[in-house]
């Protein structure tokens, strides 16, 4: 008889790589249980939002399970699994800015627009990391993936985002501006982690040796997904408290 011992992978205490996966896999999962529940407890205008806030870091809960499974039998970044979350994740952010200013007047024109923007960054970015990774010129693959990243940047800090929030009330404009930096800052770990792992990821340099480009995008995944969708329900709140007064 032949028998398939089942390896069984445990994380051992130094792979802190595969720990930020376990660790970013129950954030999210704690962050979906929590918009879940607090979306019966929302005003009905928002609850949309709420709920895409939920399915943001749901659908991120159920890749970062795989992602952590995928790098402890391999050793290696899940890249694939890694876009596809961001290609489901992402545009669902560009949904949220257009929910929120819906309101205010935003058209199907502008969702369109930032999504397309952030297919056209994600679909380069994959071509930089996957196909052409050992290549030193992942580096330009970034550089086309980044005109979609400042397009998108451009819209929510001076374009269509902007002009609405401005015409919205005080609790959308707030929410706006804090989701603006959201992507400027927040948004910008991400080339960071793909200048650290793609060699020549810096106009054919390899800088950054030696951090871990999943370090780096799990960091940004949870300060991203959850803090986005945290900004959503306190303006969800904070409409509420204006309503009551
Ligand atoms: C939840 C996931 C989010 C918010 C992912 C965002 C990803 C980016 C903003 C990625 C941007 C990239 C560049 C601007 C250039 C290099 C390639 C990418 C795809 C890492």
């Amino acid at each position: 008889m032949n028998f398939t011992l089942l390896e069984i992978k445990a994380i051992s205490n130094d792979n802190y790589v595969a720990f930020t996966f376990f660790i970013g896999c129950m954030a999210m999962l704690a962050a979906s249980l929590f918009f879940f529940f607090e979306m019966w407890n929302t005003d009905k205008k928002w609850r949309t939002s709420i709920l895409i806030s939920g399915l943001i870091t749901f659908i991120a809960a159920v890749h970062y399970y795989y992602m952590r499974d995928y790098n402890l039998a391999t050793n290696e970044s899940p890249t694939f699994f890694r876009y596809v979350d961001w290609l489901l994740t992402v545009p669902l952010m560009c949904v949220e800015f257009y929910l929120i200013t819906k309101k205010s007047g935003a058209k199907m024109g502008l969702l369109w627009k930032l999504v397309a923007a952030s297919v056209f960054m994600l679909v380069t970015g994959y071509i930089g990391e996957a196909i052409y990774p050992a290549e030193k010129q992942s580096w330009i693959w970034g550089f086309v993936s980044s005109i979609g990243y400042f397009y998108i940047v451009y819209l929510i800090w001076f374009g269509d985002v902007a002009k609405l929030a401005g015409n919205a009330g005080p609790a959308v404009a707030k929410a706006v501006r804090t989701l603006a930096w959201f992507v400027l800052v927040g948004w910008a770990i991400y080339p960071v982690g793909y200048i650290a792992g793609t060699e020549g990821g810096l106009f054919g340099i390899k800088v950054l040796e030696g951090v871990s480009l999943d370090v780096v995008y799990n960091i940004g995944d949870a300060i991203n997904k959850i803090g986005f969708g945290l900004v959503i329900y306190a303006l969800a709140q904070s409409d509420k408290e204006l309503a009551k007064a």
